[in-house]
């Protein structure tokens, strides 16, 4: 069904963009520098050509948001570089504003049957926020890439630089395909923050696959309301792993993350692995987290590979049972996560908690070998209040409520 239709929503957009003649004036569809803001001849460009190039050795200053949400059938081709100027004030009253979680962006890109390639590369000037944090850590630090409101959008073979934030946010969009991509946050002078590689929101039918990120943040997170979802062959170096979450902060909110893949993907230098946090404790909002795989995730040098908590954020276990999560957590398989721990948590590897009282069921494992530093000796768990099923089931020692149940 839906990941199919995805690959198949891809290949048709590939397809479409390689075919795409452009007939509108090749001046206004050679985006250069002028030496100036050329965010508003970028935009003309998009919302006029059906194929836009921007130069190899071309640098656009984007001193100016951009807006384009309303494209139909463009192709850019990025061989150059597009490079946010870092006025960290303008930026601050200038950006686009999201609701969700107090995010900003410099560019939402959305429309229909969207291609953005070329080989070039995206630079979020991102050294001047994370020093501007160290000041003030509600700075605002615009996102360099939402997809908003896109369908059919595929961004393929380019590179990403220092974002003053998250890479990418993928926001109410449907048939998103990332690959190919490069993502790379590195500081001379401070630690990059919060450099997520992909956040999904309110998005359904997404493939992340075929890159490579070097970041300090979640390498992939699935935020509220994302379904359908295929990550495949990532290698992901100094993150936090494959997230879902969190899920639950809002009680105002139904959360959903179902039907996700996560596929070949090798981690290292990592806190985690493969994650989930759902919120407990009073005044939560409810929801599920259903159908998520990781399968085949070598991990190397991780703190603790697989961290699953209900009882975030930082609910003592009297509260959470008081006031269970609301957000149900089930049919979760986790298959071949192996590797070396860093020994940051000594011997322990793994901590699975489910949230008393409420559904935690059918978590399967299998094949986990993840052994820590020799001077540790052999891997612990934490397992609280669930039963895990699978090949590795007495890996955990697993206490508390819902710990006798049977696996089928
Ligand atoms: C972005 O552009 C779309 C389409 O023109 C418009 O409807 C929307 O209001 C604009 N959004 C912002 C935040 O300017
Ligand atoms: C990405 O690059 C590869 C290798 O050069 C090429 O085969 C492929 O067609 C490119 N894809 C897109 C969408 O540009
Ligand atoms: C920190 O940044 C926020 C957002 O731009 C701003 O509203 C606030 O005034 C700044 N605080 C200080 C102390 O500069
Ligand atoms: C990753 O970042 C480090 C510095 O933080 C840098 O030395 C290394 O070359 C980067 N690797 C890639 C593949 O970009
Ligand atoms: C797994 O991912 C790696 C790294 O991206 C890639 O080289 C390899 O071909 C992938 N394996 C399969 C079976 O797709
Ligand atoms: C991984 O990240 C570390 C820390 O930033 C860096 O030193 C190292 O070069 C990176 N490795 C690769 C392969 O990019
Ligand atoms: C998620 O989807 C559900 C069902 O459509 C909806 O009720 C809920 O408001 C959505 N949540 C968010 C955060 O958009
Ligand atoms: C679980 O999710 C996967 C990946 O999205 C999907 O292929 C599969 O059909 C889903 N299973 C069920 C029972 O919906
Ligand atoms: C892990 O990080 C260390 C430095 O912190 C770096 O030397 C090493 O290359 C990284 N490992 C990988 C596989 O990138
Ligand atoms: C977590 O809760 C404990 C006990 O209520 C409190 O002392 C601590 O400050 C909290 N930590 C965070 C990060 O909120
Ligand atoms: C399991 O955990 C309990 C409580 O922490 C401990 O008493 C027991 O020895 C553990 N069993 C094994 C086999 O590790
Ligand atoms: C309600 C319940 O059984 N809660 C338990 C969850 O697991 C922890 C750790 O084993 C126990 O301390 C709680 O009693």
């Amino acid at each position: 069904m839906t990941l199919k239709t995805t690959l198949l929503a891809a290949t048709a957009c590939l397809a479409f963009g390689a075919s795409v003649v452009a007939t509108a004036s090749p001046t206004l569809c050679t985006v250069k520098s002028s030496g100036g803001d050329d965010a508003p001849a970028l935009i003309a460009a998009l919302q006029s050509c059906p194929k836009v190039t921007v130069p190899k050795d071309t640098v656009l200053s984007i001193r100016s948001p951009m807006n384009t949400t309303d494209l139909s059938n463009v192709h850019l081709s990025l061989e150059g570089t597009l490079k946010y100027y870092d006025d960290v004030d303008y930026w601050a009253t200038n950006s686009f504003p999201f609701e969700f979680q107090a995010t900003y962006t410099f560019w939402m890109l959305g429309g229909k049957d969207i291609l953005v390639d070329g080989g070039g590369t995206i630079d979020g000037s991102g050294e001047t926020w994370w020093q501007a944090w160290t000041i003030n850590s509600t700075v605002v630090r615009p996102i360099p890439l939402t997809i908003f409101k896109g369908k059919r959008v595929v961004v393929a073979n380019i590179s990403m630089i220092q974002p003053p934030n998250w890479f990418n946010l993928i926001h109410t969009s449907q048939d998103v395909l990332f690959t190919n991509v490069k993502l790379t946050a590195q500081a001379t002078t401070v630690t990059p923050k919060n450099t997520d590689g992909w956040d999904t929101y309110r998005s359904d039918r997404v493939v992340i696959q075929d890159s490579v990120i070097n970041n300090t943040d979640d390498c992939v997170s699935f935020k509220p309301n994302s379904t359908n979802i295929l990550v495949r062959n990532l290698i992901c170096n100094g993150s936090h792993g494959i997230s879902v979450g969190s899920l639950g902060q809002y009680p105002q909110y139904v959360d959903i993350v179902e039907n996700i893949m996560i596929k070949n993907v090798s981690l290292s230098n990592v806190s985690n692995a493969a994650r989930i946090k759902v919120w407990a404790g009073p005044n939560v909002g409810s929801g599920r987290v259903n159908n998520v795989t990781w399968d085949g995730i070598p991990v190397t040098n991780a703190d603790q590979a697989i961290t699953f908590d209900q009882c975030y954020f930082n609910v003592s276990d009297e509260l959470c049972k008081e006031y269970p999560s609301r957000v149900n957590i089930s049919n979760i398989l986790l298959r071949g996560v192996a590797g070396t721990s860093s020994g940051k948590l000594k011997a322990l590897t793994a901590s699975i908690k489910c949230s008393p009282g409420a559904v935690c069921s059918n978590i399967v494992v299998d094949d986990f070998n993840v052994t820590p530093p020799s001077q540790y000796g052999a891997a612990t768990t934490i397992c609280e209040n669930l039963t895990i099923c699978g090949s590795s089931a007495l890996q955990f020692n697993c206490t508390g409520t819902g710990s006798g149940q049977a696996c089928s």
